[in-house]
C-alpha cells in the first residue's frame, strides 16, 4: 500500500467540476447529461436539478414506466428528457452546448456510443456513486463516513450485516448503491445518518473517481461481467479500485490472494492497515475462527498475544454455509475499523434476516431438498452452492455474460445426478457439460433444442413462469430420495425474466405448485 497525497491529472475532472466538492458547491447551470432513467439514472437526474444544474436524461427505452419517470422530471425542472433508441447513441447538447458532464446508470458499457462520443470529446463521465460523494457533505447535516463493500459474491448479505451491526450499536446506518436503493436516495435523506454500508458493483467503481471510505473490502473475486468491462483484467481493475483512497482498513480475504494483492497494491490515505478475514484461525491483524468462535485479532490492543471473541458460528442460523461465515467476519472488520464495539458485532448477527434467494430452502419433501440460489449468477457462486450438497438436480444456465462454464463443471460433475437447462441461448453450459459431463443427463426445453438458442425454426421461447414449471417438473421427474434440486443458475436472468428475483419467484411458485402441475412421479 502506498500513501496517496493528492489526485492526479485525470479525465473525469475539468476546473469547472474540480470545486464541486459539496452538496452548497455551486452547481447552478451546470449543464449535465444524464445516461438512464432507471434507479440511479432517476435519483442522478432528481438530485442535480434540486441542485440547480441544467439537466438532460436520455435512455433507449421508451417504456411507459420511464415516461412516467420523464414526465416527473421534466415537471421538476428537467431541460429536457430524450427516450428511445435513436437517442441514446449520441451526446446532446444542453442549452445549446455541449455539456460539462455526463452522469451515467451502471447498466451502461463504457464502448455504449454516447458515452465514447463523450469520452472523444473530453467530456467527464461520472456514475451516480461518484456524484454522491461529492454531494454528501452538506451544511445542517452530519457527513456520513462510507464502508464500500464489492466482490464477485456476497456483497448484499455483508451490506446486510454491516447494516445490521451498525444498527445494533446505535448508529444511524443504511444499505446503499448496489443492493437496490440508489445512494443519491439516502444522501438526501432529510435527517442523515453517521453511517452508509454501500454496496458498489465493479460498474459502479468503474465510474467512481474521488470516493475515500473508511474501510473498504473486496470479499472475493472470479470472472464475472467480462463482457461489460471487455476482459477478465479490467474487471479486475474495477474491483481493486475499491480500496483507492481508503482511510482506516483495507478489508481483504485472506483465502484469496488476489485480493491482498490488490490491497498491496493500493493507493491509499497514509496510516491505513491492512487487516484479513479467515474462515481459519487468525494471525495478527486479521478477523477469523477459533473452534466455534468468530473472534477479532485485529482491533484489539492485546493481539499479538489474543483474540476478542465476537460471536459463535451458530448464530448465523441453522444452516451456515463458510462463505457466510466469511461475510460475517468481513462485516465485522469494516464496523471495528469504525470503532464498533464487539457486542453490537453479535447483537447485529442475531438481528440480521439474510434475503430470498440466497441458498434458500423451498421445500423438503419425499426425501428431496429444493433450494433457491437465483442469486447465483454467476460460476463462482454457483460453484459455492453445489458444493453445499451431495447429489444435485441442478436447475441452471441463462445469460451467461461471456464466461466459462469449464471449471465449474469440472469441479462439479461427480456431484450431478442430472441438469435442467434454462436460458434462451443454452450452449454454453451445454458445451461445457458434453464435454467434462457427458454421462449426466441434460433436459433442454423444446424451445431451444436445436442447440441454437431459439430461433425461426424452433417454437416460441416460454415465459419465465411456464419455462420455470417446465423446469420444475423435470426435476422432479430426475431427483430421487436424497438428492438435492439446486436453482442456481451460474448465469443472469435477463434473457428469460426481469431480474433474478423474478426468477426465483417463479421457481418457488413452481416447487409450490408442483402437485397440480401433473408432474411425472419420481424415477426409483
Ligand atoms: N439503458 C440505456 N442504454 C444502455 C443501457 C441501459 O438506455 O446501453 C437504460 C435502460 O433502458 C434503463 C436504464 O438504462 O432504463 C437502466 O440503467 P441500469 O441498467 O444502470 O439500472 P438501474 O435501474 O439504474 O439500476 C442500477 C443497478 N443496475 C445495474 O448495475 C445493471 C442496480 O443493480 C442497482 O441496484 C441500482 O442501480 C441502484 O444503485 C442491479 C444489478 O443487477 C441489482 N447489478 C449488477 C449485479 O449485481 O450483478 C451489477
Amino acid at each position: 500500500m502506498s500513501g496517496t497525497d493528492g489526485m492526479a491529472a485525470n479525465t473525469w475532472e475539468t476546473p469547472r467540476l474540480k470545486h464541486l466538492t459539496t452538496w452548497d458547491s455551486d452547481w447552478a447551470g451546470l449543464r449535465v447529461v444524464v445516461a438512464g432513467i432507471g434507479a440511479s439514472g432517476f435519483s442522478a437526474a432528481d438530485t442535480l436539478i434540486e441542485l440547480g444544474a441544467a439537466v438532460v436524461v436520455v435512455d433507449a427505452g421508451a417504456t411507459q414506466e420511464n415516461e412516467a419517470k420523464a414526465d416527473t422530471l421534466r415537471i421538476v425542472g428537467a431541460r429536457d428528457v430524450l427516450l428511445g433508441a435513436g437517442h441514446a447513441v449520441s451526446l446532446p447538447l444542453v442549452d445549446g452546448e455541449r455539456p460539462d458532464l455526463v452522469v451515467t446508470s451502471p447498466g451502461w458499457p463504457p464502448t455504449q456510443p454516447l458515452l465514447t462520443e463523450a469520452a472523444a470529446s473530453g467530456v467527464p463521465i461520472w456514475g451516480d456513486v461518484e456524484l454522491a460523494w461529492r454531494v454528501r457533505i452538506r451544511e445542517g447535516r452530519p457527513t456520513a463516513e462510507w464502508l464500500t463493500i464489492t466482490g464477485t459474491n456476497g456483497k448484499t448479505t455483508t451490506v446486510g450485516l454491516t447494516e445490521s451491526m451498525l444498527l445494533a450499536a446505535g448508529k444511524r446506518a443504511v444499505a446503499a448503491g448496489n443492493v437496490g436503493t440508489p445512494i443519491l436516495d439516502v444522501i438526501r435523506d432529510p435527517q442523515g445518518y453517521d453511517f452508509l454500508a454501500v454496496e458498489l458493483s465493479s460498474f459502479q467503481l468503474h465510474w467512481a473517481h474521488s470516493i475515500s471510505p473508511l474501510a473498504s473490502v473486496c470479499l472475493n473475486i472470479a470472472e464475472d461481467h467480462v463482457d461489460w468491462h471487455g476482459s477478465y483484467e479490467a474487471y479486475l481493475a474495477a474491483k481493486a479500485s475499491v480500496y483507492a483512497r481508503t482511510r482506516i482498513a483495507c478489508v481483504y480475504n485472506v483465502e484469496q490472494r488476489e485480493t491482498e494483492a490488490m490491497v498491496e497494491e493500493a493507493d491509499v490515505v497514509e496510516g491505513c492497515r491492512a487487516v484479513g478475514f479467515t474462515t481459519g484461525m487468525p494471525s495478527v491483524s486479521m478477523m477469523g475462527v477459533v473452534e466455534d468462535l468468530l473472534v477479532d485479532r485485529a482491533f484489539i490492543e492485546q493481539r499479538k498475544d489474543s483474540a476478542a471473541e465476537l460471536a459463535s458460528i451458530s448464530e448465523l442460523g441453522e444452516v451456515v454455509p463458510r462463505h457466510l461465515v466469511a461475510n460475517a467476519l468481513a462485516a465485522a472488520a469494516l464496523v471495528r475499523a469504525a470503532g464498533i464495539p464487539a457486542a453490537a458485532v453479535r447483537d447485529g448477527i442475531r438481528a440480521f434476516q439474510p434475503g430470498d434467494h440466497r441458498i434458500q430452502v423451498i421445500a423438503n419433501e419425499d426425501g428431496v431438498l429444493w433450494i433457491n440460489d437465483s442469486k447465483a449468477t454467476n460460476p463462482h457462486a454457483a460453484s459455492a452452492s453445489l458444493a453445499s450438497f451431495q447429489s444435485v438436480v441442478w436447475i441452471a444456465g441463462g445469460l451467461s455474460k461471456g464466461v466459462s462454464y469449464d471449471e465449474l463443471v469440472t469441479d462439479h460433475a461427480r456431484r450431478l445426478r442430472a441438469v435442467v437447462l434454462l436460458g434462451a441461448d443454452p450452449t454454453p453450459l451445454q458445451g461445457a457439460l458434453a464435454r467434462h459431463a457427458p454421462d449426466v443427463p441434460v433436459s433442454l426445453h423444446p424451445s431451444t433444442q436445436t442447440g441454437h438458442g431459439h430461433d425461426g425454426g424452433s417454437p416460441d421461447p416460454a415465459t419465465g413462469e411456464a419455462l420455470m414449471q417446465w423446469a420444475v417438473a423435470e426435476a422432479s421427474r430426475l431427483a430421487r430420495d436424497g438428492d438435492t434440486v439446486l436453482m442456481a443458475p451460474a448465469a443472469a436472468s435477463m434473457d428469460q425474466f426481469s431480474s433474478y428475483a423474478h426468477r426465483g419467484a417463479a421457481f418457488m411458485a413452481a416447487v409450490g405448485a408442483r402437485g397440480g402441475q401433473g408432474t411425472t412421479p419420481k424415477e426409483s
